[in-house]
């Protein structure tokens, strides 16, 4: 994120000196030809840093690996990209039920919920949504087979630590054979390099001494993705003492 709030900065600052030249230009000076060739600023090394993670934000499920059994080629194409371009009017679109979508997301992350936007119309779909930690084993996460709900539906993975996520599309309620998704997003954080021992599957941080709230929830190293909080009354943090993070409905236990 401070990558992306420094890069649109620079962009900012950019563009600001671009106007600047622009405005300090005085068109009847004369353009002294040698002097501005000589003058040719030399490029500033561009101070970008390497990116730390392949998944780092917390778009993370925009930027996963999707795999999809085909898609619907013309005439107006609609490809994997479209049910996470962000725009709820475009979507993916495949003539086959029943049919699996597949999302990578490169790293395992505590999911905490998928948004699902479907078509305009209202039309409901009927789906299965589950979820893996190794892309061999799949927890069933939503039942939707008997799905009720049109244009948007929301499902728990109640904090399930998984890297992978998995759509089975198996109709719809008009039967025509199109299985299409116009929006994906799914809510999940890591922690990153935390100094504390983390079981994620128990739900459990083990503390080793006491510390502020302030200092725990930065030692977490959720790194600003999400909100968190620690549920006591006392100043430090201690056993016991319950973290939330504001992501969906998840809940650690320290
Ligand atoms: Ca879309």
């Amino acid at each position: 994120m401070w990558r992306r709030i420094f890069i649109l900065v620079m962009c900012v600052i950019h563009i600001c000196c671009i106007m600047m030249v622009g405005c300090d230009r005085k068109p009847e000076e004369p353009v002294p030809t040698e002097t501005t060739k000589a003058s040719t600023p030399t490029p500033t090394p561009s101070p970008t840093p390497e990116p730390k993670e392949k998944y780092y934000g917390p778009d993370f499920a925009k930027k996963a690996e999707i795999t999809v059994e085909g898609y619907e080629e013309g005439p107006e194409p609609r490809p994997k990209e479209l049910m996470v371009d962000g725009d709820p009017y475009t979507r993916w679109a495949f003539k086959r039920f029943p049919t699996d979508v597949i999302f990578d997301f490169g790293a395992p992350f505590i999911l905490s919920k998928a948004h699902f936007t479907w078509l305009e119309t209202g039309r409901i779909y009927y789906y299965e949504l589950y979820a893996s930690y190794d892309g061999d084993d799949w927890v069933l996460i939503a039942d939707r087979s008997n799905n009720d709900e049109g244009y948007n539906t929301t499902d728990s993975f109640d904090g399930f630590y998984g890297k992978y996520v998995k759509i089975t599309m198996l109709d719809n309620e008009v039967q025509n054979g199109w299985a299409a998704i116009n929006e994906v997003d799914i809510d999940g954080f890591r922690f990153v390099d935390s100094p504390y021992k983390i079981d994620i599957q128990e739900r459990i941080i083990e503390i080793e001494e006491e510390v502020s709230k302030e200092i725990f929830i930065e030692n977490c190293n959720l790194d600003g993705l999400y909100e968190a909080k620690v549920e006591t009354d006392k100043e430090q943090v201690s056993d016991g003492d319950i973290l939330k993070v504001l992501c969906g409905d998840v809940v650690l236990v320290c």
